[in-house]
C-alpha cells in the first residue's frame, strides 16, 4: 500500500514509450515500471502492453489487470496470465481515431484514390468512372464499438453497410448476419470488407483465399476491396497477395500485419494495389486514457464493479 492508501500500480510495457503513462498514473498513485516490482505485494493493479510472460502471475495481490489497448490479445499471449479481471479500452478518443481511418480508407478506394496517385505520377489527365456511394456494399467483420462507429458514419455518407458478428446484434440501416453459418451470404453481398475483429482462437487466418473469394467481385468498384484495422494474425498475407494477382481483390489497405514492424522483404510494401499505414489506425493516447482508468481503480477499491471487461473465454 503506498502513502496515499491507494494499491501501487504495476506499468508493464513493450514496444511503447512509457513515459508518459509513467507521468500520468504518478499524479494519483505510486507507480512502479517493470522489472521493478518483481512480487511486490502492494501492488493492485497492473496496465499493460504485451507484458513479460509470468510478470503478473508473481504478484501476490494483483486485482486486475488494465490493457493500454482496445485489443487484449497481447495479454493472452502470456501462459502464466493471472485470472483476475481484465479491462480493455473503450474511449471516445480512440473510437475516432478509427472511425476516421475506416472513413478515410473506404472513402480512397471508392474515389479511386490509388489509380489517381498512379496517374498523377504519370501525368495522365483521365477520369474514371466514379459509382455513387449508394451503389457500394461496405461489409464490416466486426461490430463492436470501433465496428459500429465507422458503420454510422458510412451509412450517413450513403453507403450501404453490412455486419458480422459472433452473436446476433442488429443496428438500424445495417443488413446484420452472424457466426459461421451467417458468412457467406454477408461476403457475397460485400464489395469493400472491413476488418475489425479481435484475434482470438477462433478468428485467426479467418481472412485468408477462400475467404476473399467470396467478396463480391462484379461490383461497381470493379473489384472488391480488404481493409484490415484489427489485427495482423487475423490475414494471410500470401492469400491477399494472390488474391491481388488473380484479381479477387482490387485493392488492399492494411494497418496491421503477421509481423510487425513489416519486414522490409515484405512484397506489401511495394505492391501498386496495397496501401500500408504502421499499425496506426488508432492511437492510445495516454491523457485520454489514463483518467478513466485511474477512475476505474478508485472506483473499484470503494468497492464498485469494474467496466469494459474482457471476456475471457470468448477471448475479448
Ligand atoms: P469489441 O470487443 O467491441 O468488438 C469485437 C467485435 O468482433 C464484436 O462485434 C464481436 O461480436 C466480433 N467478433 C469477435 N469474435 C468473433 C467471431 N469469432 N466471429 C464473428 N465476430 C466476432 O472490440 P472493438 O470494436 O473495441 O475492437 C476491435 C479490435 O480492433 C480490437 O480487438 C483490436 O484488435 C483492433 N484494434 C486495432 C487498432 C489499430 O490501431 N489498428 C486500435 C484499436 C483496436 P459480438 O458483437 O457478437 O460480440
Ligand atoms: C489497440 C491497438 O488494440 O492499438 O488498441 O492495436
Amino acid at each position: 500500500m503506498s502513502q496515499t492508501g491507494k494499491g501501487r500500480v504495476l506499468l508493464s510495457v513493450t514496444g511503447y514509450d512509457p513515459k508518459r503513462w509513467y507521468e500520468l498514473l504518478s499524479t494519483e498513485r505510486d507507480v512502479v515500471l517493470e522489472p521493478e516490482g518483481a512480487r511486490d505485494p502492494s501492488i493492485r493493479y497492473a496496465v499493460v502492453w504485451k507484458q513479460k510472460p509470468n510478470v503478473l502471475s508473481a504478484l501476490p495481490n494483483l486485482r486486475a489487470v488494465f490493457s493500454v489497448g482496445a485489443g487484449v490479445d497481447h495479454l493472452f499471449a502470456d501462459p502464466g496470465l493471472p485470472d483476475v479481471p481484465i479491462v480493455r479500452v473503450v474511449a471516445e478518443n480512440l473510437t475516432q481515431y478509427m472511425r476516421e481511418y475506416i472513413v478515410w480508407r473506404v472513402l480512397d478506394h471508392h474515389r479511386q484514390g490509388i489509380q489517381y496517385r498512379a496517374q498523377q505520377i504519370g501525368k495522365i489527365w483521365d477520369e474514371p468512372y466514379q459509382p455513387p456511394a449508394g451503389d457500394i456494399s461496405v461489409g464490416i467483420m466486426g461490430m463492436g464499438h470501433l465496428g459500429r462507429a465507422a458503420a454510422g458514419v458510412l451509412l450517413n455518407l450513403g453507403f450501404s453497410v453490412n455486419g458480422w458478428t459472433r452473436t446476433e446484434r442488429p443496428m438500424e440501416g445495417v443488413s446484420c448476419w452472424h457466426g459461421r453459418d451467417g458468412l457467406p451470404g454477408f461476403l457475397a453481398a460485400t464489395d469493400i470488407l472491413v476488418v475489425l475483429l479481435p484475434l482470438t482462437h477462433d478468428t485467426r487466418g479467418i481472412v485468408d483465399y477462400r475467404l476473399l473469394s467470396q467478396l463480391r467481385q462484379k461490383n461497381a468498384l470493379g473489384g472488391a476491396v480488404l481493409i484490415n484495422a484489427g489485427r495482423g494474425k487475423l490475414q494471410r498475407e500470401t492469400d491477399i497477395l494472390r488474391a491481388l494477382d488473380e484479381g479477387i481483390l482490387k485493392e488492399v489497405s492494411l494497418d496491421v500485419f503477421e509481423q510487425e514492424p513489416l519486414p522490409e522483404t515484405s512484397p506489401l510494401w511495394t505492391h501498386p494495389n496495397v496501401f500500408v499505414t504502421p499499425h496506426a489506425a488508432a492511437t492510445s493516447d495516454p491523457a485520454h486514457l489514463v483518467p478513466p482508468m485511474l477512475a476505474q481503480m478508485d472506483a473499484h477499491e470503494r468497492g464498485e464493479p469494474l467496466t469494459n471487461l474482457v471476456n475471457r473465454s470468448a477471448g475479448y
